[in-house]
């Protein structure tokens, strides 16, 4: 999201690369991100006109599909989308966010027959670019099956970044996913992957893809996180 832009140079910015200063690296850091939980608070309280006692941060949202999910690695990393509507935030702020202290990230989904479903995993964080927004993730709860735990530890990737384990394929930019997920095989297990290209109805190509609960693509998905 622009908006975030300038916010992240400027801490960027104000890293000092002496290592003899690496506690200064660290509380300015902590104070960047002190920041930036209180503007996201604050759009959130905009947008959903009441205060939580809990900050939860949405990081994806689809329930109509007039956001293109099916994007490039340099809009997944900088977000896209409308924070009123569909989006994703961003794995670059993303990984700020989770980058100092423990969140956890909740899943709700939906069917095309409004069946909803939801997984809580007590331990959700992404490492920076520089390890391509590596995901770490555990402690499963809820009621959709677990479709998560199984990506802990791998890379996301994008129809032009190919960062999963099967060498012959992008896994990103197959037929069956068309998504950008933490993807390793690119299909087994329980498997997720909740970017997929949107589909119409209930579908087996792309979609939202949740098959701990259904092998068919779902009508709506949020991710949101929470510190605990
Ligand atoms: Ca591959």
């Amino acid at each position: 999201m622009e908006m975030y832009e300038a916010k992240i140079k400027s801490w960027e910015d104000s890293i000092p690369t002496n290592l003899d200063k690496i506690d200064d690296a660290k509380k300015q850091t902590e104070t960047f991100l002190e920041s930036m939980w209180d503007i996201l608070h604050h759009e959130q309280t905009h947008l959903n006109g009441s205060f939580h006692e809990t900050v939860e941060q949405v990081i994806q949202k689809r329930f109509n599909g007039t956001t293109e999910f099916y994007r490039n690695w340099e809009d997944y990393e900088n977000g896209f989308g409308d924070l009123n509507g569909e989006f994703w935030l961003g794995n670059k702020i993303i990984a700020l966010l989770t980058s100092i202290g423990t969140h956890e990230l909740r899943i709700n989904l939906e069917d095309w027959d409004e069946n909803k479903r939801y997984a809580n995993f007590k331990n959700f964080k992404i490492d920076g670019a520089s390890d391509k927004y590596r995901l770490h993730i555990s402690g499963y709860s809820g009621d959709a099956g677990d479709g998560m735990t199984e990506y802990n530890g791998y890379y996301f990737s994008t129809y032009d970044r190919d960062h999963d384990t099967y060498s012959s394929v992008n896994c990103a930019a197959d037929g069956s996913i068309k998504g950008a997920w933490w993807l390793y095989n690119c299909w087994s297990g329980q498997g997720a992957s909740l970017n997929g290209k949107y589909t119409s109805g209930p579908s087996y190509n792309a979609g939202i893809i949740y098959k701990a609960w259904k092998y068919q693509s779902l009508k709506k998905s949020t991710m949101m996180i929470r510190r605990v």
